[in-house]
């Protein structure tokens, strides 16, 4: 489960697309214009021959950006338009027996604060943290399975609700910040945090599941993005890719490498497919505490520090095949894309070694 990067406003990152998109055609715009008048000092050296195979690039360029723009606009038509995304209805808390042991904040309706302190859960808790991880892998590998059209979301809710305290832990997410469900579901444009509720999945759909248990005193958190029915390539794609960036963001980590070095490997992937990296929601460390220090930042950032070994904390990137905007149901949880495009995720915890990372979210 994601947190919000509180100290990441709404602002800041509107600012930061605008700045970028701006960037990008100033350089395209900048290359004829540099050309030409670098001509009046260069035409002298170049030949006639030269000038010609010169033109032909350009044209060539500039036919293959026609072609480029018209496969995009039916690429755009070709699409189904499917309907936005509509809050169902939300059943009752599900019951957790007694004798399994809960998390600190279920006492409490207010969203706890994120940990300043990072976690090290040291060789008896990584073994505690490790049982927990496993188990969080298998619901979400079981749940996974459920996915086709016609499934509401709440059926998912309650096999992951069952199967977690079947194992004696207890689902995190329930009773966080007054969070209502046991799971968090996230369909099509909802980026993050989606309530399951009686909205039946239909053919077409991606849904995120996120799962996170407590067991032992630890929490293990792991989510992914799966495909109902028969999916468009380009959401296809968009999954994908999101897979593929929290794989390489996982693969630069290891004592002593800054945590920045994860946004940057995640960005770099996903503008080569032109999508967005989301930056309001974050990674976190995860152990005793459900979210803590570490943030981890999925877009390109400057931020300082680097990570030790022992450490464990979340990667969870979420690519926008449109805007990163997000805007929020009144429900406080539900996130969807501004733009209501395509959002998908993947997350895993992990733990830092002396020589890489070890992901703890397997089964
Ligand atoms: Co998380």
């Amino acid at each position: 489960m994601a947190v919000a990067g509180l100290q990441l406003s709404a602002p800041t990152y509107g600012r930061g697309q605008v700045s970028l998109s701006s960037a990008k055609s100033t350089l395209f715009m900048a290359s004829p214009l540099t050309f030409s008048l670098s001509s009046p000092s260069g035409t002298a050296s170049l030949s006639r021959k030269q000038l010609v195979v010169l033109a032909r690039k350009f044209s060539g360029l500039e036919e293959a950006m026609r072609i480029k723009r018209l496969r995009e606009s039916q690429g755009t038509t070709k699409v189904k338009r499917r309907p936005p995304l509509r809050r169902g209805r939300v059943s009752p808390k599900l019951p957790v027996p007694d004798d399994i042991p809960k998390p600190p904040y279920v006492a409490t309706s207010i969203l706890p604060e994120i940990a300043s302190e990072y976690q090290f859960p040291g060789s008896e808790g990584i073994a505690a943290m490790r049982a927990a991880c496993e188990l969080a892998a298998r619901v979400l590998e079981n749940a996974g399975k459920l996915v086709r059209p016609s499934v509401t979301t709440n059926e998912i809710d309650k096999a992951v609700h069952q199967m977690i305290i079947d194992a004696g832990a207890y689902p995190s997410p329930l009773g966080y910040g007054g969070f209502p469900k046991s799971v968090c579901t996230s369909v099509n444009e909802c980026m993050c945090h989606g309530i399951p509720d009686s909205r039946q999945l239909q053919d077409g759909d991606i849904i995120n599941i996120d799962v996170t248990v407590y067991l032992n005193g630890y929490h293990g958190d792991t989510s992914k993005t799966f495909l109902c029915g028969e999916v468009s390539d380009r959401m296809q794609r968009l999954v994908k890719v999101t897979e593929e960036c929290l794989e390489r963001g996982i693969a630069v980590c290891k004592d002593g490498t800054s945590f920045k070095k994860i946004g940057k490997r995640i960005s770099e992937h996903a503008e080569k497919f032109g999508y967005g990296v989301v930056e309001r929601f974050v990674g976190h460390g995860v152990g005793t505490v459900f979210h803590s220090e570490p943030l981890i930042l999925h877009h390109r950032n400057d931020e300082s520090g680097s990570m030790v070994e022992g450490q464990t904390f979340t990667i969870e990137p979420i690519l926008t095949m449109g805007s990163i905007d997000c805007v929020t149901w009144p429900d406080n949880w539900t996130t969807l894309t501004a733009d209501g495009s395509p959002a998908a995720q993947f997350e895993h915890t992990i733990l830092i070694t002396r020589t890489g990372a070890e992901i703890l979210t397997i089964c």
